[in-house]
């Protein structure tokens, strides 16, 4: 199974979408290994967003991502970061297919509700940024054989 990080971005919880937001991946299949709100520290952000620094949206990306709570997750399952990916649909919202997350709440790219890590190394990567490995919780649910074959 594998792990990947993803994160309600700060308009998704000022326009109250968290629960259908985590409702999606419930009810798809995946597997809450670890959940909190937080505020994003401004130093988190930037290494977080590390690979866009010089890029134009870089300043505004990381005052967006600072600017309230955000819902941090992991998420675990079959191919879990492809998988919450195509959930989430592309960066661009009017770009999104309709039924992805960005394709049925988004609008700009600047504010595109939700963040998801785009390999698994990314993943890894991001996991260690904002969990701590006790955060993180293995645990067996009755219902994975009726999930997975
Ligand atoms: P992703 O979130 O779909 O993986 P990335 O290219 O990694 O997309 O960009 C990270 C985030 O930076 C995007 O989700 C979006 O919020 C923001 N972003 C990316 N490109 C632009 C842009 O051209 N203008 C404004 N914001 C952007």
């Amino acid at each position: 199974m594998e792990r990947t990080y993803v994160m309600v971005k700060p308009d998704g919880v000022q326009r109250q979408l968290v629960g259908e937001i985590i409702s999606r991946f419930e009810r798809k299949g995946l597997k809450i290994a670890g959940l909190k709100l937080m505020q994003i520290p401004r130093s988190l952000a930037e290494e977080h967003y590390g690979e866009h620094k010089g890029k134009s949206f870089f300043a505004p990306l990381v005052d967006y991502i600072t600017s309230g709570p955000v819902v941090a997750m992991v998420l675990e399952g079959k191919d879990a970061v492809s998988t919450a990916r195509e959930m989430m649909g592309a960066t661009n919202p009017l770009q999104a297919a309709p039924g992805t997350i960005r394709g049925t709440y988004g609008m700009d790219i600047g504010r595109n509700v939700i963040h998801g890590s785009d390999s698994p190394a990314s993943a890894e990567r991001e996991i260690n940024l904002f969990f701590r490995p006790e955060e993180l919780v293995s645990y067996d649910r009755s219902l994975d054989r009726w999930i997975y074959e």
